[in-house]
């Protein structure tokens, strides 16, 4: 009985993994509660399943063999996970990574990339506040002293409202705000980052999730 429980305890993660990578949201969700019947902790499930599942799939985006449809899907399929474990993580004293205040600037209304990224790094551990689209310098720099950022990311698909992100990156400084930003988005550039002195660039969301890895530890 003990043998079996124990290799319940094994395979349920790999499970985990497995139902996450195909998106099923009702089959993450129901071993998710089998992991805590089993008596497994909130953070090793969110640890070894959950963010191991997404680490796999971010892996597979970024070598193009799974592609936006699959990682939006998974990506829901995590946040239904992320809700079922997120009481046990704060009442186990769990924390996140670093918070990360992100936003599509002043002007851009798309959001599908910059919810991507969002998700990706919510399932990296970090905790995300999302200010949505159409932020204005103010906000982020509000959010950002609110919400003790440690990294603040913004996201543009228009060549006429990336060049908010200059003005963005001037308002955190001019506040005495020494936070690393990290911008992104289809018109996006390394180049540009460079230009206006944003310290992070990513091209893709699997990619932000390194660059920020990198920022933090820099
Ligand atoms: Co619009 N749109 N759109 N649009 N739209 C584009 C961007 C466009 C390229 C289409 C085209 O003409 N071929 C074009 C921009 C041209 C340009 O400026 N160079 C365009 C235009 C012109 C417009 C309007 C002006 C159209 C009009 O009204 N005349 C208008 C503008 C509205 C506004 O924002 N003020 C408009 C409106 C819309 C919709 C509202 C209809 C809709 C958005 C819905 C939504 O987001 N909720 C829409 C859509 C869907 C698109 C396309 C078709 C798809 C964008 C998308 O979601 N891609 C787009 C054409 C295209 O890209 N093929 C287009 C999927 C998404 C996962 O990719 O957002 O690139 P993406 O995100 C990637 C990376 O860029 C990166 O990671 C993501 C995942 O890998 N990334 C980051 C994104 N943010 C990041 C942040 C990071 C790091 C990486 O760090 C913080």
């Amino acid at each position: 009985m003990d043998f079996d429980r124990h290799c319940r305890e094994e395979s349920v993660l790999v499970d985990v993994q497995e139902a996450l990578l195909k998106g099923k949201k009702e089959e993450v969700e129901k071993l998710i509660d089998e992991t805590l019947a089993l008596g497994l902790p909130a953070a090793r499930v969110l640890n070894e399943g959950l963010i191991v599942g997404m680490d796999r799939l971010g892996v597979l985006f970024k070598n193009g063999e799974v592609f936006i449809p699959e990682v939006l899907v998974a990506a829901r399929a995590m946040n239904a996970g992320m809700a079922r474990l997120e009481p046990l993580l704060v009442k186990e004293g769990i924390q996140p990574k670093g918070n990360i205040v992100i936003g599509t600037v002043k002007g851009d209304l798309h959001d599908i990339g910059k919810n991507l990224v969002a998700m990706m790094l919510k399932g990296a551990g970090y905790r995300i506040i999302d200010l949505g689209i159409d932020v204005s310098a103010e906000k982020f720099v509000a959010a950002a002293t609110e919400g003790r950022a440690d990294i603040v990311a913004l996201s543009a698909l228009l060549t006429t409202t990336m060049v908010q992100m200059r003005g963005i990156v001037e308002a955190l400084r001019s506040n005495g705000l020494k936070i690393p930003v990290i911008i992104g988005g289809a018109p996006v550039t390394r180049a540009y980052a460079d230009e206006i002195k944003a310290e992070g660039y990513a091209p893709d969301a699997a990619s932000a999730v390194e660059e920020v890895g990198r920022l933090l530890k820099g």
